[in-house]
């Protein structure tokens, strides 16, 4: 650190510098963030100060919290919804805000496992959950964190996970399920009702990890039962950083009953309120703002658009690539797109290297993984597929 201050000019040209080398989502077709929208980061500002890491000090941002939770749980089918003020949550739904899909699967897991042991169920020492093979690697830190192990079952011919694989799996010390709605890499969506069914049956826990498809589903023209209206989902994960078009970090946790929330209290003595239910401690009330602030703008009718945008984005580039010879896995569910292409791995090398395309491998089978979000364009479809075109000819 340097002893004395540098001026702010001499620090902004460098901010502005270094921004020079990020991306700003130009030719971007790798991630499931975006641009936030303004009304977002308008929001943001004004709450920059404030932590939901001490409740009492912060009633207005813990107000936007607990009106957040509200909409997400309207959206998601939630009978009601309530945001624990730190003592006890009362009513049949509860939530929090977290800092995206990682943290909130991993509270979705810790929740399952305390309220397993506060049951008194008799379990071996070895827990374990049941996830599709296409789980997001946070499961894996769940696994390292909690000494829970992992069962991964496999998939079907369409990339959702295999009901008979997750059965065979399941044994006398597995605690729960995971389901995920809108996977990492295919887009896909598992069969909810039919892993929720298991879950009643064996007396597990069902969590439903729909960090990218939860602002997705609800608005297709078709949408899937993935929800608490599925009875056996016990938890969910959303993130309003993704397709809510919030700002980083906003993501939100979910829970059917408020006694989840209870087994994942710790007491807060010297704070405003008497326990804490999250796992990070001081946290942004900022974000909480801001999804406020663009869930209120955009309203359910601009959320139906901006995924009526990306579909059509999505069904643009399969139409095109098909005219190509490329075909996807998978007739897509989402805007995320999965390429049969040959060589996937040099492809996407010279995608980037030669015309600066961010794309992603799906890692079984090995295809190229695209995301159509809200900063892409109908142009950018074009070109991209001129240039896939020139790579694939020239290997
Ligand atoms: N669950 C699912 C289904 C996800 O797709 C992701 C992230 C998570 C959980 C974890 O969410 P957080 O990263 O918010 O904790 N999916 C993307 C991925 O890992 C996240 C991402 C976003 C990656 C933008 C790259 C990027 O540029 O691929």
């Amino acid at each position: 650190m340097n002893e004395q201050g540098l001026s702010e000019k001499e620090i902004f040209s460098y901010l502005e510098n270094v921004k020079s080398e990020d991306t700003d989502y130009y030719r971007v077709l790798s991630s499931m963030c975006t641009h936030p929208h303004r009304i977002a980061v308008e929001a943001h500002r004004i709450f920059i100060e404030t932590n939901l890491g001490d409740l009492g000090l912060f009633a207005g941002a813990h107000r936007l919290e607990k009106e957040v939770i509200g909409m997400l749980g309207e959206l998601l089918h939630a009978q009601s919804v309530e945001v624990p003020s730190g003592e006890s949550c009362k009513s049949s739904v509860c939530g929090y805000l977290t800092t995206g899909g990682t943290e909130s699967n991993i509270q979705a897991i810790r929740g399952m496992k305390n309220h397993v042991t506060a049951r008194g169920k008799k379990l071996g020492e070895n827990l374990n959950i049941v996830v599709p093979e296409s789980a997001h690697f946070s499961f894996d830190k769940v696994a390292n964190m909690m000494g829970i192990e992992v069962k991964r079952a496999t998939l079907d011919s369409e990339f959702k996970v295999d009901i008979k694989s997750v059965e065979n799996l399941i044994d006398t010390n597995t605690i729960g399920l995971v389901g995920i709605a809108g996977n990492t890499e295919f887009g896909q969506v598992d069969p909810i009702e039919e892993l929720a069914k298991l879950t009643l049956e064996n007396e597990l826990f069902l969590h439903v990890d729909a960090a990218f498809g939860g602002f997705v589903i609800p608005f297709l023209e078709n949408p899937y039962s993935f929800d608490f209206k599925v009875p056996g989902v016990t938890s969910i994960a959303i993130d309003p950083h993704k397709m809510g078009l919030s700002t980083i970090p906003s993501g939100a946790l979910l829970f059917r009953s408020p006694s989840f929330l209870d087994s994942l209290k710790v007491n807060t003595p010297y704070l405003t309120t008497k326990a804490q239910f999250t796992l990070t401690g001081t946290r942004s009330g900022a974000s909480a703002a801001a999804t406020y602030a663009v869930m209120k703008y955009l309203g359910r009718e601009g959320y139906r658009k901006n995924v009526q945008y990306c579909m059509q984005l999505t069904a643009k580039l399969v139409e095109e690539a098909r005219k190509l010879g490329f075909e996807p896995l998978i007739e897509p569910v989402m805007n995320v797109v999965a390429l049969r292409v040959p060589n996937p791995d040099l492809v996407r090398e010279q995608l980037l290297k030669r015309f600066d395309w961010n794309v992603s491998i799906t890692r079984n089978p090995r295809s190229l993984r695209l995301v159509l979000m809200p900063h892409n364009t109908s142009q950018d479809v074009e070109e991209f597929l001129q240039d896939l075109k020139k790579v694939t000819a020239e290997l």
